[in-house]
């Protein structure tokens, strides 16, 4: 086998003890390791982050990466699928980051069902900015912008994907390396717009490590029966104190098109014409 370069840089790793960014970064090296193992070139995979603890994972991979700015991992994201269908894109996003920032992107990049794979470091905080709350918070939560505790209540992202027509739906847990791994693997093997919800522990400002431990459980996969998906997605409102199940909730392959070999639809063919292809896409959301 040829000797492969070390899939971790030299930067200096910032992230403070206990974070569950280390699990997210540990299991997508043993992704890529695998891959590296079967002689695939990890050239054709590149990394997108957004703004935040998350984002200096891109500092810490050594990938093919680009680090964007808060909330648009997707847009950058979506442009790099359209220049170059070959590449495995995926998009490393905080919960500010995708669910605040960057919602409707999120729902867009669903409903065209973009080839692409989103993996959201929920830590239900701003981390970066040292604790302020995010979409996904409960009510009650007291951060440094909120200390009597906020009174609205959390969205619930998987619901929110399943909707906007998601192809590939699950949720992780940085408390489970062995089942993160697995279902991130399966994340990127999909074809299509796949998203994968990583519920992450943020040690200093949002430690809910004692919380997911008592409550989260590990389900069955399920393919295509969209009822079983919906009651595995609402099973949990991210603000009750039910049972949190973890899995690949959904999954469906839609019928070839375009896309699926190696042309984008919005490319029109198969000459890549950038101006026509944004031209389209701004046909597309007015
Ligand atoms: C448009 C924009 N708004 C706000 C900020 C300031 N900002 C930088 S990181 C951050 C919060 C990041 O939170 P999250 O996306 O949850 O990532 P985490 O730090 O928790 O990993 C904010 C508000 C920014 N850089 N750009
Ligand atoms: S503030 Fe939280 S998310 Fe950021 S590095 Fe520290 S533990 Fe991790
Ligand atoms: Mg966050």
């Amino acid at each position: 086998m040829t000797e492969q370069p070390s899939l971790i840089t030299d930067a200096q790793n910032t992230w403070c003890p206990g974070c569950g960014n280390f699990a997210i970064q540990h299991s997508l090296k043993a992704i890529l390791t695998d891959l590296q193992g079967e002689e695939r070139d990890l050239s054709n995979v590149v990394l997108v982050s957004g703004i935040g603890c998350h984002a200096k994972i891109a500092d810490y991979l050594n990938i093919n990466s680009f680090y964007s700015i808060h909330g648009r991992t997707l847009p950058v994201a979506t442009g790099i699928v359209l220049a170059n269908p070959q590449l495995n894109v995926i998009c490393c996003a905080g919960d500010g980051d995708m669910y605040a920032e960057g919602l409707d992107h999120l729902i867009f990049a669903a409903k065209r069902d973009i080839d692409l794979t989103v993996v959201v470091h929920d830590n239900r905080v701003y981390g970066l900015t040292t604790g302020q709350y995010t979409p996904t918070s409960p009510v009650g939560f007291r951060g440094r912008s909120t200390p009597s505790g906020i009174k609205e209540r959390p969205i619930n992202p998987l619901a929110l994907v399943l909707a906007s027509g998601g192809t590939f739906v699950a949720r992780s847990y940085t408390g489970r390396p062995a089942h993160l791994k697995r279902v991130l693997s399966a994340a990127l093997s999909h074809k299509g717009f796949s998203f994968v919800e990583v519920l992450q522990i943020c040690a200093t400002y949002n430690n809910l490590t004692a919380f997911y431990h008592e409550r989260v459980l590990e389900v069955q996969d399920n393919e295509e029966d969209l009822n079983a998906a919906w009651s595995y997605v609402n099973a949990w409102d991210y603000n009750t104190d039910a049972k949190i199940p973890l899995g690949i909730f959904f999954k469906e392959d839609l019928p070839p098109d375009p896309s699926r070999s190696g042309e984008k639809p919005y490319l029109g063919g198969a000459e890549r014409d950038v101006s026509s292809a944004i031209a389209a896409i701004l046909h597309d959301r007015v």
